[in-house]
């Protein structure tokens, strides 16, 4: 049987197979995600993002751990993890994990930094789709920070929650308009730590204020969490049911899958142009090349550029 068949038979042998394939960027894997694309759509991503160290992963943890009694499938990501990924509520009752495991309810990977940033949101996504192929409810990805990266991979999830913590108070006020743009809830975890109430209280008052609603409407929640605690992960986990709620009344769920699915093939094709094909017709010498004949005033960027587009409409490139 090939690592696909068996990937279709959900063997989890061949999900981290496949996973690793993708990671690697395997002769062939464009063609792999084109096979298993059919089988993928239907899971639920949430993104969970926030400073290093503000309690990420063990919200994940919890999180996962409700969704997983109500008999929901998790597959988490932890992109590029400062510190590795304990799995601690989840790996508490070994017994219970590896009946779980067992049982394929839940999966946990954890992503390496590559190289070029964008090569990393890339690959996350491609393995969200493993993922959602091969049968996951929901999908929890945790990210770092908030670079171009986590951007990115915000862009893909269908709720996003920000995590703060306490010490971020001075830093509410400089919020990066980015990261507004991409939370959907807010969490403030280490709500056992002094000054949590001041950064709600700032947070609220900043959301109460221009921007009570993101531009579809939507209210950002604040919920208090103390994630070690397993306090406040309900009221989270609830509001992240409401968000989902909101956005398929406010679209049908087709619609909503049609403008993913749009957004998804053009980011597709910017990235293959970006990784593969711009490489490909720019390579180093040829660049030196067409500098010196800018240089030289034969030619010029915008003529070159082209004439490098139509060369590329003209012949069928392989990228
Ligand atoms: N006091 C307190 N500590 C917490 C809470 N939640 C998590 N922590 C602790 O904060 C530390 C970091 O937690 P992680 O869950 O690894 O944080 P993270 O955001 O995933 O960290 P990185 O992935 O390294 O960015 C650990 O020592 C946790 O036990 C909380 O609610 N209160
Ligand atoms: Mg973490």
């Amino acid at each position: 049987m090939t690592v696909l068949e068996r990937f279709h038979q959900k063997d989890r042998a061949a999900l981290s197979r496949i996973i690793s394939f993708i990671e690697n960027r395997e002769d062939g894997y464009i063609t792999l995600l084109s096979k298993i694309y059919p089988q993928s759509g239907t899971a639920y991503k949430i993104g969970i993002t926030g400073p290093p160290g503000a309690g990420k992963s063990t919200l994940v943890d919890k999180m996962a751990a409700i969704y997983l009694k109500e008999g929901i499938r998790i597959g988490i990501i932890a992109v590029d993890p400062s510190s590795p990924f304990t799995g601690g509520a989840l790996l508490g009752d070994r017994i219970r994990m590896q009946d779980l495991s067992d049982k394929g309810d839940v999966f946990i990977r954890s992503m390496a930094t590559r190289g070029s940033g964008g090569g990393l949101a890339e690959a996350t996504r491609e393995v969200a789709l493993a993922l959602d192929a091969f049968g996951f409810d929901i999908i929890l990805i945790e990210t770092v920070g908030v670079g171009q990266v986590e951007l990115d991979i915000a862009g893909l999830c269908d709720t996003t929650i920000v995590v703060l913590v306490p010490e971020s108070g001075d830093s509410v006020q400089t919020l990066k308009a980015g990261l507004m743009e991409i939370a959907h809830i807010f969490a403030v975890n280490k709500a056992d730590r002094e000054g949590s109430g001041r950064i709600v209280a700032e947070l609220k008052m900043m959301l109460d204020g221009r921007l009570k609603y993101r531009n579809d409407g939507w209210h950002f929640p604040v919920v208090k969490t103390e994630a070690i605690n397993n306090i406040g992960i309900e009221k989270l986990i609830d509001d992240v049911s409401a968000h989902r709620r909101f956005i398929f009344d406010r679209h049908s769920k087709d619609d909503y899958r049609f403008n993913k699915i749009g957004a998804e093939l053009k980011l597709i094709m910017q990235q293959r142009l970006q990784s593969r094909l711009i490489p490909e017709l720019l390579d180093d010498k040829t660049v030196g090349n067409y500098v010196n004949l800018i240089i030289e005033g034969k030619t010029d960027p915008y003529s070159i550029t082209d004439e490098l587009v139509s060369k590329m409409m003209l012949k069928r490139i392989e990228i």
